[in-house]
């Protein structure tokens, strides 16, 4: 079949942030725009002639529709297969999964993770390369140039095909094979962990709730969950995927999950508590009266992996996002394996698990994964908690005293101030950036500022450097404070302050985590001047 060629130009602004192109729905949505972006995408990574794609998003708004528009430019530019979950639906870590286990050139996601969902809400693309994982950015730099210059683009005239059918059709001359996109993940879980201590576990009376906020996830806690390992049915609430995700922010922390937090704090808290987000790589941990902070999740993670089978032969290393706490750094010292900082966004970890470097990697954001995949897994989280709950008989309760007693506790918080305008955003971090030389010695109620810079990072495996990763100011202390704007964001700027204090008097372990950071959040303000600079009196988002 012809390709049909569409002349077009270059539209303003498709640079891919964090975690690939989010915009706007309506965005998304003009003329030429999915398009120019996907033939931006082809041509910045050398074509896809004769090439396999893995195709699948998180069920929000436009993703169907977008998948149709997205085969028929694969068959145009001459693609030979794509592999689409059914009815469009695909987690990132399942996608990651199922780029690395058919040997696939890449894929397609579509997603703006925990942004919400809706025509006036969010929507996302981002391309992963062949190792599964989001393209690192020396690629992403080709795609956005080539969305500089495109004066063309590639599709077909061909009618929808059927997304909910699984099994193998034709758009144009390419293959297109769709799949159940939760079989391949469940199976893989299983090789991971311990599924039979699990299920004696919930035999034996184990309650959980595991909220999947209206979104992709649903279908494979229910599935793993409910199905393999026997948990009461009803375990996983919000369990359909929605266009709109309820109307909610499918964002797993105690703000946006406030239900499973109310629950988890009351008298009649089951056991476990857990959430996922939109495209399901993130998590939220919860014991019965217990928030698990990710920097935390992270650190017990590395210290208790070996109980599953898949880690039991020990970790080869661990990284994590520059502004997550040192918690895990410290499980590292002690088992002498190696320890990553990298700049935020799983991009950066692909080269470290590749390489062997790196088992396990976590972001505060509530991203938690490792090699199993190339992207953050929120349900394998969830499945690491519970082998790790399975194989010590403990409560989470249990478990965060015994880890802070033994490791110290890393108090944290993130404080977000979203919607700022961007030029206030940008004005506040170049005034700090004008400090750096001064700033050291300087006071701060009882604080002291030691250090202050800017985080860059030179990757161990291929050398390439990454600037302008966030801006740290460290204490005399032992904690600090770091500034960075959100690249995930669709409208003005979000920036987001990141707090930690290191305790290690056992008779200061409990205390609560905004009390603890009091002096650390006084500081961040007046060094930054945020309500001066902004005009906001405080965070919208305190997680
Ligand atoms: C945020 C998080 C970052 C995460 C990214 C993508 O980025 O801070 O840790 O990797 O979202 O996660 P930013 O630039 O807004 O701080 V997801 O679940 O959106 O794929
Ligand atoms: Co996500």
């Amino acid at each position: 079949m012809e390709p049909i060629l569409v002349d077009t130009q270059p539209i303003d602004g498709q640079k891919p942030g964090t975690s690939g192109l989010r915009k706007k729905t309506k965005v998304f949505m003009q003329p030429h725009y999915l398009e120019n972006y996907v033939q931006s995408i082809f041509d910045g990574i050398g074509g896809v002639q004769g090439k396999t794609l893995v195709v699948g998003g998180d069920g929000r708004y436009f993703n169907d529709s977008a998948i149709q528009t997205i085969l028929r430019m694969a068959a145009a530019n001459g693609a030979s297969k794509c592999i689409v979950g059914q009815g469009g639906i695909c987690s990132t870590p399942a996608a990651s999964n199922l780029i690395r286990k058919n040997g696939t050139d890449g894929g397609l996601i579509l997603s703006a993770s925990h942004n919400p969902g809706g025509p006036d809400e969010d929507f996302g693309l981002k391309y992963n390369g062949p190792n599964g994982g989001p393209a690192a950015e020396h690629v992403t730099d080709k795609i956005f140039d080539r969305t500089k210059e495109i004066v063309q683009y590639k599709t077909l005239d061909t009618a929808d095909i059927d997304l909910g059918a699984i099994g193998t059709t034709k758009v144009g001359d390419m293959t297109v094979e769709i799949i159940d996109p939760v079989a391949d993940y469940a199976e893989l879980m299983e090789k991971l962990f311990d599924f039979d201590a699990i299920a004696k576990l919930f035999a034996g009376g184990f309650t959980m709730r595991f909220d999947a906020m209206h979104a992709v996830t649903g279908p494979y806690a229910k599935a793993i969950l409910e199905g393999r390992l026997g948990a009461a049915e009803g375990t996983v609430v919000n369990a359909t995927p929605l266009p709109d995700f309820g109307g909610g922010h499918p964002d797993p922390n105690p703000i946006w999950a406030k239900g499973l937090m109310d629950l988890m704090m009351g008298d009649d808290a089951p056991d476990f508590g857990a959430a996922s987000d939109g495209d399901g790589d993130r998590n939220m941990i919860v014991g019965k009266g217990q928030y698990v902070t990710p920097s935390d999740s992270l650190a017990v993670l590395a210290a208790q992996a070996t109980v599953a089978p898949a880690y039991a032969d020990g970790l080869a290393g661990v990284a994590r996002s520059m502004p997550t706490s040192g918690a895990v750094d410290r499980v590292a010292e002690k088992k002498g394996i190696e320890c990553f900082e990298t700049p935020t966004g799983w991009k950066f970890f692909g080269n470290l698990l590749d390489a062997g470097r790196a088992t396990l990697c976590g972001e505060e954001s509530a991203g938690t994964g490792s090699n199993h995949v190339r992207e953050k897994d929120g349900l394998w989280a969830v499945l690491l908690w519970l082998n790790i709950l399975a194989a010590t008989g403990k409560s989470v309760k249990e478990i965060m005293a015994d880890h802070w007693a033994e490791y110290g506790r890393n108090y944290y918080s993130r404080h977000d101030y979203e919607d700022v305008e961007a030029e206030k955003a940008n004005a506040l971090m170049d005034g700090l950036r004008a400090r750096f030389e001064e700033l050291p010695g300087q006071t701060y109620g009882p604080l002291t500022i030691a250090t202050a810079d800017e985080f860059a990072y030179d990757d161990p495996v291929d050398g390439s450097r990454a600037t302008k990763q966030g801006i740290r100011i460290g204490f005399t202390s032992g904690g600090r404070v770091v500034f960075r704007l959100s690249g995930t964001g669709t409208v003005g700027a979000t920036i987001r302050v990141y707090l930690e204090e290191y305790e290690t008097d056992q008779s200061k372990l409990h205390r609560d985590a905004q009390e603890a950071l009091a002096p650390i959040i006084a500081a961040a303000d007046e060094i930054a001047g945020i309500v001066k600079n902004t005009g906001r009196e405080a965070p919208n988002v305190i997680t």
